[in-house]
C-alpha cells in the first residue's frame, strides 16, 4: 500500500542501540563469574574468542556516553546469568548484582531505559554438564535465575526479555554453539529443549507480572517472514511450512499458550513430539506477554520439496540461512534480493513485511531489539570509519519500518544489532556491526579504543529528528 500521506514515529519512540553481555563484556572470568557455554566453546582457529570481547564491563561508563552523545533513548543488553550465579543454580555472587546495578545507574543517569534480555546464548557450563536445558531442573534454574533478577532489579527495569532467539537455538544450535552433542537423537532432544524453554519461559513471564506490577515483558525470537519461491501453490505450502517451523511455532505458544497445528503435525509426523507433563499446557496458557520483542535481519523464502528430495538448500546454515529439510521446504535465495559479504540477503520491504504479519497475528506492540548489517569495516589512517553502506541499510530499514507504522502495527522501538562492535556469534571480530568501532583485531587487543564511525553520525540525526531525516 502506498499512502498518500505519511505517519511520524511516536515521541516516545525508543531509539537504541543493542549488544549481549557474552559478545561485548569480555572479563570473562572476573569477580566471580562462572564459564557459560559461550566460554567453553571451541571456536575455530581463525577467530577470537569471547574472553575480552570488548571489554564492555570495563569500559561501560565511556560506551554508555557515547550511546548517550548518540541520543539513545533505550540499551538493550543482557545480562549474564553467570555472573549472577556462577554455577547456575548455587550461590549468588554478590559483584554479578552491583555489575549490573551500575550499568542500570548508567543508563538512567544518561536518560536512557535499560532493556534486559534474561538469557542471550550463554547457558552457564556447570549447567550444560547436567545436560542442559534437555534436563528439566536447568529450567527450573532459569525461573530461580529470573526471581534473583526480579529481587535486583525489578523496581529499575521496566522492559524485560525473557529468551534471545530460541528458534535459533533449536534450528541452528550448531552455528551458535548451544547443541547438546550427547544426546542420541539430537533433533528430539532439541524440541524437548524447546518445550522446556517455554514452559520456563511462560512460568517467568508470570512471575515477572507478580513481582513487578509495574514492568512488561516479552519474548525475543529472531523472527523472518517467509515467501513461497514462485506463485505455484506448492510452493506456498512450502512457506507456510517454514514459518510455522521457524517462527509461529515459537510466538503461538509465548501468546496464546498453543502449540502450532502446522508445527505440531510436522513434529507428530518426524517422532520429533517433546513429552509434556501435566499441567504444562495450563502453564503455557495462563501467561501472556506484554509485548513481542523480535530480531530481524532478512526473510526466507521456500519452494516445494517431496520426502524424494536428496538436496533440500547449503549444507551450512546461520540465523539467517535456512538449510532446508525434505518433504517439508526448500531454502532457495530470492532472486530479487541483493546479499552482504556474508552471503545474508538484505530485504527492507521484508522486514515491513515481517512487522505486519506479527502485528496482525499477535496484536501486540512490538519493539525490535536486532537488525543489523554485518561488515569488514574499515579504520582510515585519518581515524574514521566511512561505513555508509550500514547508512545505506538502515535507512532503508528504517523507511520500511515507518511504512509499516503507516500500515497500523504499533512498533515502540528500534534497537538495531549492535550498539557497539563487538564478537560475532560465529565470525570473530571481523564482522563489525557497531556505531562505534572498536579498534582491536581478531588477536591483537591494541587499546581497545572507541571510535565514532559515520553511522554514528548520521543514527545521530536520525535520533534527533525522530526518524524524520534518514
Ligand atoms: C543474532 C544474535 C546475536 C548476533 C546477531 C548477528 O542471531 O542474537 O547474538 O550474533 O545474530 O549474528 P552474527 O554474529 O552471526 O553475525
Amino acid at each position: 500500500m502506498e499512502y498518500k500521506q505519511t505517519k511520524k514515529f511516536p515521541d516516545d519512540f525508543f531509539w537504541g542501540g543493542s549488544t549481549s553481555a557474552y559478545q561485548v563484556e569480555g572479563a570473562y572470568a572476573e569477580d566471580g563469574k562462572g564459564l557459560s557455554v559461550q566460554d567453553t566453546k571451541k571456536v575455530t582457529d581463525s577467530t577470537t574468542d569471547f574472553k575480552v570481547a570488548s571489554d564492555h564491563y570495563h569500559h561501560y561508563k565511556e560506551d554508555i556516553a557515547l550511546f548517550a552523545e548518540m541520543g539513545f533513548k533505550a540499551y538493550r543488553f543482557s545480562i549474564a546469568w553467570t555472573r549472577i550465579i556462577p554455577d547456575g543454580d548455587g550461590e549468588v555472587n554478590p559483584k554479578g548484582i552491583e555489575f549490573y546495578q551500575k550499568l542500570i545507574d548508567e543508563c538512567r543517569a544518561n536518560q536512557i531505559e535499560p532493556i534486559v534480555t534474561m538469557f542471550h546464548f550463554d547457558l552457564p557450563d556447570a549447567l550444560q554438564k547436567k545436560g542442559g536445558w534437555s534436563n528439566k531442573e536447568v529450567a527450573n534454574a532459569f525461573v530461580r535465575y529470573a526471581e534473583v533478577l526480579f529481587t535486583s532489579f525489578g523496581d529499575q527495569v521496566n522492559y524485560w526479555l525473557t529468551i534471545n532467539e530460541q528458534n535459533m537455538m533449536i534450528l541452528h544450535g550448531a552455528a551458535i554453539g548451544t547443541t547438546n552433542s550427547k544426546a542420541t537423537n539430537v533433533k528430539k532432544d532439541l524440541y524437548q529443549q524447546n518445550h522446556y524453554m517455554l514452559v520456563a519461559q511462560a512460568k517467568v513471564m508470570k512471575l515477572c507480572h507478580e513481582m513487578c506490577p509495574n514492568a512488561k515483558i516479552g519474548p525475543a525470537p529472531n523472527i523472518s517472514e517467509v515467501y513461497p519461491a514462485t506463485a505455484d501453490p506448492k510452493d506456498f505450502i512450502a512457506a507456510q511450512n517454514l514459518n510455522a517451523i521457524r517462527n509461529w511455532l515459537y510466538l503461538d505458544i509465548a501468546v496464546y499458550g498453543r502449540y502450532n497445528p502446522i508445527a505440531w503435525s510436522y513434529l507428530e509426523d518426524r517422532d520429533l513430539l517433546p513429552e509434556i507433563e501435566e499441567g504444562d499446557m495450563e502453564i503455557l496458557k495462563e501467561a501472556k506477554p506484554d509485548f513481542i520483542a523480535f530480531n530481524y535481519y532478512n526473510t526466507s523464502t521456500a519452494a516445494y520439496s517431496s520426502l524424494d528430495d536428496q538436496v533440500v538448500g547449503p549444507t551450512d546454515g546461520d540465523q539467517q540461512i535456512e538449510l532446508g529439510e525434505k518433504g517439508v521446504y526448500k531454502a532457495v535465495y530470492n532472486p530479487y534480493l541483493k546479499r552482504t559479504n556474508f552471503n545474508w540477503e538484505i530485504d527492507p520491504v521484508g522486514f515491513r513485511a515481517t512487522l505486519r504479519s506479527v502485528y496482525e497475528r499477535y496484536a501486540l506492540p512490538i519493539i525490535i531489539t536486532e537488525d543489523g548489517l554485518g561488515e569488514f569495516d574499515q579504520l582510515e589512517a585519518d581515524g574514521t570509519v566511512n561505513d555508509h553502506y550500514r547508512i545505506d541499510y538502515l535507512r532503508d530499514e528504517i523507511r520500511e519500518m515507518k511504512h509499516a507504522i503507516a500500515d497500523g502495527v504499533k512498533v515502540f522501538g528500534f534497537c538495531p544489532w549492535s550498539a557497539i562492535d563487538l564478537v560475532s556469534t560465529h565470525s570473530g571480530v571481523k564482522k563489525r556491526y557497531g556505531f562505534v568501532y572498536v579498534d582491536r583485531d581478531e588477536f591483537d587487543l591494541k587499546e581497545l579504543k572507541r571510535i565514532r564511525k559515520n553511522s554514528f553520525f548520521w543514527y545521530q540525526q536520525v535520533i534527533n529528528s525522530n526518524g524524520e531525516n534518514l
